[in-house]
């Protein structure tokens, strides 16, 4: 116990390896989970999330690597997570960029660190955000989340960022209509990364008439997404982009929609906590694995319909007062 408070006060005061260890620990589901939690969430709100997303290969972490340089040289101290959904497969690459982002970056404040599902007990989503928290608890102004826009967790992990900027290619083109409708929604900024390759004004074409069209739709946009050119790798555009999300910053804290956002994403937070602690009583109380099987094959034979009889069992786990509150809701009448 008191170790763990020990690690947790060298974390706090920025050294890198205790914020590696407390990290690990959150990734493993350690017991001390809580005890971290409860330390690093009141002193992480200051900081300023950015999300970074856009197809496999885009140029995000190249960008990143760029955006952190700049960051650091108006003295911000950064920390990035690179979120990974399938390791197993590029686990390497990923240690490739840890290498490249840490040797570069080593003199100065900013920590990086890969994430992939295959290493986490229990959703990526949550653990990312819980080692966003603690890097800025850990004295990071600026945490920058790179994830692959893909799934529903990659969206998890950027509705709560506070700028989500969508990272394309003069290629995107084809595939755009292809990815996950929600990732446009989300975007606050969109980069045309590698301008160095033709069809880089095309894809601003084909963004803003979607843009367009969206304001047709659903009105004109108080914030518009800005689009912006870059080459990560020719190290083009981006002070622009680095400023731009400045601009970004500064419009939705003096609008209260920083706030606002902040605010929608803890009420989330907390559903989403108490359905996996509600799940996790429930299943602890109704029964072990041995038992359901042998109740499950006894229901199967008396032809009861198995989303009766789960209702059944549920229903008598909580007491009466809480069912009677949730009747309204929910049908229970046809429960025996
Ligand atoms: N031509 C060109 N290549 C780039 C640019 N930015 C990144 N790349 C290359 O694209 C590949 C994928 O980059 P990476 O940053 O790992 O992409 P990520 O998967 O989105 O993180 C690498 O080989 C980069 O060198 C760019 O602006 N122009
Ligand atoms: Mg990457």
């Amino acid at each position: 116990m008191n170790d763990i408070n020990l690690l947790i006060g060298r974390a706090l005061k920025g050294e890198k390896p205790a914020v590696s260890r407390l990290i690990s620990l959150l990734e493993r589901g350690d017991q001390s989970s809580q005890t971290i939690l409860e330390a690093v969430f009141p002193l992480s709100q200051d900081a300023f999330y950015i999300g970074i997303t856009g197809p496999p290969g885009a140029g995000k972490s190249t960008l990143v690597d760029k955006l952190v340089t700049q960051f650091c040289s108006d003295n911000y101290s950064v920390g990035v997570i690179a979120v990974d959904p399938c390791s197993p497969f590029t686990g390497g690459a990923l240690l490739g960029d840890r290498v490249r982002m840490n040797s570069k970056h080593e003199e100065s404040n900013c920590f990086f660190r890969s994430m992939s599902a295959g290493k986490i007990l229990g959703g990526l989503a949550q653990k990312s955000k819980e080692a966003a928290w603690v890097l800025a608890a850990s004295g990071r102004q600026v945490i920058v989340i790179e994830t692959v826009g893909v799934g529903q967790s990659e969206l998890d992990i950027l509705t709560a960022t506070d700028t989500v900027v969508v990272v394309l290619t003069p290629e995107s083109g084809d595939n755009i209509q292809a990815m996950k409708a929600g990732l446009i929604e989300i975007a606050d900024m969109f980069v045309i990364n590698k301008s160095d390759r033709p069809g880089a004004d095309d894809m601003r074409c084909f963004l803003g008439s979607m843009l367009d069209r969206k304001e047709q739709v659903s009105g004109s946009m108080a914030w518009r997404p800005p689009v912006y050119k870059t080459s990560a790798e020719k190290n083009s555009g981006i002070y622009e982009l680095y400023e731009g999300i400045g601009l970004h910053h500064k419009y939705i804290t003096e609008n209260s929609l920083l706030e606002e956002r902040r605010e929608q994403q803890y009420r989330t937070e907390l559903v989403n906590g108490i359905q996996e602690e509600v799940k996790a009583i429930t299943m602890a109380n109704i029964i072990d694995d041995q038992q359901l099987r042998n109740f499950s094959t006894q229901m199967r034979k008396e032809k009861k319909d198995p989303r009766s009889v789960a209702k059944l069992l549920t229903r008598k786990i909580f007491p009466d007062e809480l069912l009677a509150c949730a009747e309204k809701t929910l049908d229970l009448k046809n429960v025996e």
